[in-house]
């Protein structure tokens, strides 16, 4: 089964192909030949998945999914949630996001937070979503260089390393979006059309 990821970030497009099996074909938009800049003007997680694969049905009327993915962290009442991606100003910026939150997180010794990737399919018209979440800490400084955005500092619940030092296939086992994507191939196995 082919389906569109109504992505602009590389990263997302390379953990989702990682974490599904041979049954999917993921394109991006770049290889659909799609260069659309994808609002996300919303306050909730859930509003801005579906405003980009909304975007993405209508522009080419074909089943696709996006993503939206926030930072959730409890000492902060749930920042930089919905605003991660340009947390530190309205440009996204990756090093100045994570010196913000790091200096935010200063005096707090309440590290909780968590990640939570909502997903948007679109199939026949029709919208579907999913939810995924990893529980889990900040943590007091970067360590690591792999994997993306706040990966760096953040570790999993019953994970001893961050995110940021995981390889792909360690980051999956946790993963909020590997969760979330759990879902959505269970109900694409589901409700499919065998013809697909
Ligand atoms: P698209 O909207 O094009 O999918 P985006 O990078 O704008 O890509 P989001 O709005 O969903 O994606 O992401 C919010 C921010 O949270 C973004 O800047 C990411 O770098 C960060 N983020 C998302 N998933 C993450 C993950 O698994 N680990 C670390 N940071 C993540």
């Amino acid at each position: 089964m082919t389906l569109i990821f109504a992505t602009n970030n590389d990263h997302k497009v390379q953990e989702i192909r990682n974490a599904l099996d041979s049954h999917f074909e993921i394109i991006s938009l770049k290889e659909a030949g799609i260069h659309q800049d994808i609002p996300e003007p919303h306050d909730t997680l859930e509003a801005n998945a579906t405003e980009k694969s909304r975007t993405i049905f209508n522009l080419k009327g074909i089943d696709c999914f996006s993503e939206d993915t926030g930072l959730e962290v409890e000492a902060l009442q749930g920042e930089p949630g919905v605003k991660s991606a340009r947390y530190a100003d309205n440009e996204p910026g990756f090093a100045d996001n994570i010196d913000k939150l790091l200096y935010k997180m200063k005096p707090q010794t309440n590290r909780n937070a968590r990640f939570r990737t909502v997903i948007s399919l679109i199939m026949n018209g029709d919208e579907h979503q999913f939810e995924g979440i990893c529980k889990g800490a900040i943590t007091h400084e970067r360590t690591g260089t792999g994997g993306f955005g706040y990966d760096p500092v953040f570790i999993a619940e019953g994970a001893t390393q961050t995110f940021g030092e995981m390889t792909m296939e360690e980051k999956k086992q946790y993963s909020h979006r590997a969760k979330a994507l759990k879902k959505l191939t269970a109900w694409l196995k589901e409700n499919q059309n065998p013809a697909q």
